[in-house]
């Protein structure tokens, strides 16, 4: 029989790169992924995983109906519509008995690239009542809510990357992650290319990564410091920026409380003092802050390297305050940064909202008294949540798009957590290893198999730009879209849902392209026009920084050095965390063929299938240890087993391994989670609750024989 091929344009849902991509369809089947090269912000790029998206939707762990829990542990399918009554029911129970702060919600990365789950799942949440709301923000990113809430923002708006003449990149390697910072749509889209072509045009780029990365190969500067001593390094940064006094005086005074505070704090941090600390040599600290103060605009921009690792609230702090000491904010007047195209556009003000410290006031768990922050609950305290006793312990935990037995800090304790709960559900297309611990496995469309636009994504567009994709391929029968699973859970439990200000009716519910339309309809182009751009539509620049809403917003400022961020600097300056026994620092990376576990399992994808322990050739020699063989890598919190692998992009005294591998079942040949090696305990952040994720001390040795029966 001949197949029937079609093409189709549409864009990869994987990563906020949301590369357009053309695929190619047999038999309804996605065939083949190509780059869309008339794609005006990837312009053709794909990364490996992107390209085996079709495995991803077919492949032979896809899961194509709901499945349940039996008595004998194993799972068996269900109907959606019964697995949804039920899940009704056994929360009612719950709740009837231990109140609505039993069930949580816990929203992981893949939710956020489907552009109707997150509201949907939070308008689910929204009706339960519950406080327990749990997202992997405060996993890879809280750092940067509490600089918001200590410091307060400049709302005009940010220097961009396209007109930048310098850029600083700290523990983030865009090349491979496509991520580059905190959504500023930096190096997001086709990132070698990117940073290829702003080098040519005269930009200097600046790496700080204790890895020659795949970016850093690609820097004029390169920083490699101790892993988890950014915090020194940035105050080191700072203090030349002040005593050589190339700082921006006129934005910090119109624009700050207390730059002579933040001054006096770092008197004492000199090169010197940081070369000692970081291993970085002073002279080159000198050199860092003179390019990037010098030059006329750019950001510093930092990732997980520093959000994850210890004195990450500090080292976000300082990294914020180096923008703003050198001023690297749109002022009023000039061309304001207008990323929105299909959310509602907000005025870019040259003002400041002032620090808040709203995490003072939140909801406070009973776990070591951590207060809720945006409305979040950290996950670092959310297998503490399950496991502690009191009256609101968590016991019904709602997993979209996320896969928390893998990601969370302490694996034993995370996988001690997800099986002692009363009610697990998890919405995944397969069975990771949360949903094999799962009472409930509710299995949804994937990327190519629901219509969605890039709403949530546009912030991490260079330019205003959106795009809209139909779904290209039909989905398996027994499927259901994520959105339609959380309004259908919130009707069986006599909710009411709100979308878009409005309360839906799950008797007669609207289609996704209508949830979509509704979704965008304050945006500034009609959803036809969206519709009709199978490329995408760039919506053009518009729109200027403005001045002050009101007289009294003039007066407000950014606060550079309160007193607890003061004692923070004081406590990572003194650190002396060198164990003896722990004599190496690992730190975590993010590797192209996966995002997180998604790509993991998909077979001949991850280069060798597993997850090494990389070294600097010297370090494996001086420990008699040869490429290849297996290692025991050891922490404070436990400890795991790995190929070791020489790697000379390493920093002496480092060990590089990659999060979200393993599996719990030991008959899956896919690597170990370096979970292992974390402790919910280990260098816990006042405010967030955010222990050591990367920077962890480790000792490798080879694996004995009798280790390895
Ligand atoms: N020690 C250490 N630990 C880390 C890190 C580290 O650097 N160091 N990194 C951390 C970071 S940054 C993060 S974000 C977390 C990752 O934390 P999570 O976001 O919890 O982990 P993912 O593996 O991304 O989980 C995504 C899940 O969604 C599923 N999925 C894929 N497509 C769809 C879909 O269309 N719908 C639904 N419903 N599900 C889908 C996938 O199969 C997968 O199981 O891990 C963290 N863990
Ligand atoms: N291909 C791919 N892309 C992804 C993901 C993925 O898993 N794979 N995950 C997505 C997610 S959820 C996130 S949050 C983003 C993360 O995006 P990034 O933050 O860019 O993640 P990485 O590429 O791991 O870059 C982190 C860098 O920090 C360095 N590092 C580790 N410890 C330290 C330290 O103590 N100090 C410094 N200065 N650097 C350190 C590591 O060597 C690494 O190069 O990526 C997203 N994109
Ligand atoms: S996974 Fe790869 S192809 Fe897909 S959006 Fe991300 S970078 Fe692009
Ligand atoms: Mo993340």
């Amino acid at each position: 029989m001949r197949s029937v091929t079609s093409r189709a344009t549409s864009y990869c849902r994987l990563c906020a790169s949301s590369c357009g991509v053309l695929l190619d369809i047999e038999d309804g089947r996605i065939a083949r992924v190509l780059g869309d090269a008339h794609h005006p912000i990837s312009g053709g790029y794909t990364c490996p995983k992107g390209r085996r998206g079709g495995d991803l939707v077919h492949g032979p762990d896809r899961l194509t109906t709901s499945m349940r829990r039996t008595a004998a542990g194993t799972h068996e399918p269900v109907p959606v519509a019964r697995a949804v009554t039920d899940i009704a029911d056994r929360l009612r129970a719950i709740v009837d008995r231990h109140g609505p702060d039993a069930v949580a919600l816990f929203m992981g990365t893949q939710q956020n690239f489907a552009a109707l789950t997150p509201p949907m799942a939070r308008a689910w949440f929204r009706g339960t009542g519950s406080h327990k709301l749990f997202s992997t923000m405060t996993i890879d990113q809280s750092a940067k809510w509490v600089v918001a809430e200590r410091m307060g923002t400049y709302l005009g708006g940010r220097q961009r990357f396209e007109d930048a003449d310098v850029w600083l990149l700290a523990g983030t390697n865009p090349v491979v992650s496509g991520n580059g910072g905190d959504g500023d749509g930096a190096v997001v889209q086709n990132p070698s290319v990117t940073l290829r072509a702003a080098r040519e045009r005269g930009l200097r780029l600046i790496v700080v990564d204790p890895r020659r990365t795949e970016t850093a190969a690609l820097a004029d500067i390169h920083l490699a410091p101790r892993p988890g001593t950014d915090a020194v390094l940035f105050a080191g940064l700072l203090h030349v920026v002040l005593t050589e006094r190339l700082h921006d005086a006129g934005f910090c005074h119109r624009y700050t409380a207390d730059l002579a505070v933040l001054a006096d704090a770092l008197a004492g941090v000199t090169p010197g003092v940081v070369q000692r600390i970081c291993g970085i040599p002073a002279d080159r600290i000198r050199d860092a802050a003179r390019v990037f103060a010098g030059a006329a605009r750019g950001m510093a921009t930092s990732g997980t390297g520093l959000c994850m690792g210890p004195h990450s609230n500090l080292a976000e702090h300082l990294v914020a305050a180096l923008n703003v000491v050198c001023g690297r904010y749109l002022r009023e007047g000039e061309r304001a940064d207008d990323r929105a195209v299909l959310t509602r556009h907000q005025p870019a003000r040259a003002e400041v909202a002032p620090a808040t410290r709203a995490f003072e006031h939140g909801f406070r768990s009973r776990i070591g008294g951590v207060r809720a922050i945006r409305g979040e609950l950290p996950s670092g305290i959310l297998a503490d949540e399950i496991l502690e006793p009191g009256p609101d312990r968590v016991r019904a935990l709602i997993v979209s798009g996320g896969n928390p037995a893998a990601a969370l800090p302490d694996r034993g304790k995370a996988l001690r957590a997800m099986r002692s709960l009363d009610l697990l559900v998890c919405v995944d297309p397969r069975m990771s290893d949360t949903a094999r611990l799962a009472d409930y496995v509710i299995a949804p469309t994937t990327m190519y198999e629901r219509a969605d636009h890039t709403a949530i994504m546009e912030p991490f567009f260079p330019q205003p730009f959106a795009q809209y994709t139909p779904a290209v391929v039909t989905a398996p029968p027994g499927v259901v879209d994520d959105w339609r699973f959380f309004l259908d859970l919130a009707a069986a439990s006599g909710q009411p849902a709100k979308f878009a200000g409005r309360i839906l009716d799950p008797a007669a519910p609207p289609t996704s392209e209508q949830m979509l339309a509704m979704m965008a309809e304050r945006g500034r182009i009609p959803f036809a026009d969206l519709v009709g751009a199978p490329h995408g539509h760039l919506a053009g620049r518009s729109g200027a920084v403005v001045g002050s809403a009101a007289e009294e917003n003039a007066g407000h400022r950014l606060t550079l050095m309160p007193e607890d961020v003061r004692a923070e600097l004081r406590a990572a300056l003194t650190d002396r965390a060198v164990a003896a026994q722990f004599p190496l620092l690992l730190t975590v990376r993010r590797i192209r063929e996966a995002v997180n576990s998604t790509g993991t399992r998909v077979p001949g994808l991850v280069p060798g299938g597993a997850n090494p322990a990389s070294l600097h050739p010297d370090d494996l020699a001086a420990v008699g240890i040869a490429d290849g063989q297996t290692v025991t890598v050891r922490s404070a919190s436990g400890h795991l087993r790995a190929t070791a692998r020489a790697d000379a992009t390493l920093a002496r005294g480092t060990v590089s391994m990659t999060h979200c591998f393993g599996s719990v079942d030991p008959r899956d040949d896919v690597g170990v989670n370096v979970n292992a090696l974390t402790g919910t305990g280990d260098g816990v952040q006042s405010i967030n609750a955010m222990p050591t994720m990367t920077a962890v001390p480790v000792a490798v040795e080879p694996t004995t024989i009798e280790q390895d029966m």
